[in-house]
Formats: structure tokens, sequence, C-alpha cells
């Protein structure tokens, strides 16, 4: 089985990262590669960027397709482009947030997710509602680290982990969701630190992918989530469309 995880940020440091962490939990049959789009935004912390790293995971998707990916992880916490990946890839197709709050929900009675800035707490929130976790979601956090700090800022575990124990205690949660792809290596950590468990979900994904694809489930493709219909894109997305 073949895994293609797209992290749609272009840092390629946080890319590798992520690849290892997939790595480390799929089974010895499973081939995980990460991929960054060869066009995007370096870090995605708001609807502007989100929206803008949607052709990027397209291409991605339909360079997959050629690649014979059985199935996609898309590893931001936003969850961009999902439902459009959806419609390209023959395979299933998980978002991180979507696994990880889904995976939170069967660990307690709620959860509470810590992200990066303050301005990306409303996506998460959405997010909740549209997957139907907002039941289990007490609390949405921000650890106030900028996406692309992650990795540098030598205080990242301090800051992250106190903002994961100050939601646990303020919401009353059972357990915790990191709302970045950039949180990967530091879940065990955080989690051996606070006592609740920690759940990241590039490592949720990409088993809830390989689970998809062992069962033989795909994304059903009879109606809203059909192939888009042919059609002629112009200007910047002109190689997206299908010329009539
Ligand atoms: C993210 C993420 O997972 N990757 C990225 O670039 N931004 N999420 C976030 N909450 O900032």
């Amino acid at each position: 089985m073949f895994i293609k995880v797209i992290n749609p940020n272009t840092s390629q440091g946080m890319t590798a990262v992520i690849e290892q962490f997939a790595r480390a939990v799929a089974g010895p049959g499973t081939t995980v590669r990460a991929v960054s789009p060869a066009m995007g935004p370096a870090s995605i912390e708001s609807h502007y960027d989100e929206a803008l790293s949607v052709p990027g995971i397209l291409a991605e998707i339909a360079s997959g397709e050629q690649e014979g990916a059985d199935g996609y992880v898309i590893a931001c916490f936003g969850d961009p482009g999902l439902d459009a990946a959806r419609e390209l890839a023959h395979g299933p197709v998980v978002g991180i947030a979507e696994a990880a709050m889904r995976a939170a929900s069967y660990l307690g009675g709620g959860f509470s997710v810590v992200t990066t800035l303050d301005r990306t707490r409303g996506r998460a929130w959405d997010l909740a509602d549209r997957y139907g976790a907002r039941r289990f979601c007490r609390g949405v956090h921000a650890c106030g680290i900028p996406v692309l700090d992650l990795e540098s800022d030598p205080e990242t575990v301090k800051k992250l982990t106190t903002a994961c124990r100050t939601a646990v205690e303020q919401d009353g949660s059972d357990a915790v969701v990191l709302g970045c792809a950039g949180m990967t290596n530091l879940c065990a950590e955080i989690s051996a630190e606070i006592g609740v468990p920690v759940v990241d979900g590039v490592q949720a994904a990409t088993l809830m992918v390989q689970s998809l694809v062992t069962m033989g489930l795909r994304t059903g493709a009879r109606g809203e989530f059909a192939a888009p219909l042919p059609k002629p894109y112009t200007g910047l997305l002109g190689d997206f469309g299908t010329p009539s």
C-alpha cells in the first residue's frame, strides 16, 4: 500500500518530520511518502493561506493518481481542499483535524484542541462542527507560536506543554488534540509530561487511511464526490481544467 502524505505548506523541514512520524506508525506493508506542493504558502495560518494552498494540494493528488497512491493524508489542521481532493482521488483522503478529532472522541468525554496562533481557533471550531465533534470539543486554545517558529523557537516544547496543561485544566477535558502538523514530533513528550492522552493528527490520519484501504473502502463517487465535470479553466489555473 502506498500512502501519499501532503503537507500543504512548502516548508521542507516540516515535511521531512511529518514523513518520519507518519512512517513510524505505518504497517510493514505500507509505503509512506510525504511531499510539499510545488506552489503554495510557506505556512498556513489564515483563511487566505488556506485558500491558496488548495491548488498545490490538488496538483499533488493528481500526480499521486499517476503514481499509484492508494490513499492520501492532508497534513494541515485546517484540512484544506479535503472535499475537492476526494473528488479527484480514487482512494480515501483523510484530513489531520478530522482524524485527530474523531480519534480523541474515543478517549473520553471531551477533548481540547491546542493550535498555533489565536486567529486559527475559529477554523478549528468550524471543523469540530463539520465533523460532528462539537459535542466532544470542550475548548480550542492557542499556544501563540507561528507555524514556522515551531521548529526554531527554543521555547516551543515549554510553551506548548503549558498551553496543553492549561487547556485540560480549564476545559476539564480528558484528551488533547494538537492543532498543527508541525507538532507531530512533540506529541509523546507532551503526553508524558501532562499525563493525559495527546492526539497527533498526522499519525491518526495515516493509520485511518491505512485502515480504510485495508478494508477496501474508498470515497463514494456516485453523487457529490464524483469526479469533477470536464471544463476549461483559465489563467493561472489553466492546467487544472480539461480543454474542450
Ligand atoms: C497548520 C498546519 O497544520 N500546517 C500549517 O502550515 N498550519 N495549522 C495551524 N493551526 O497553524
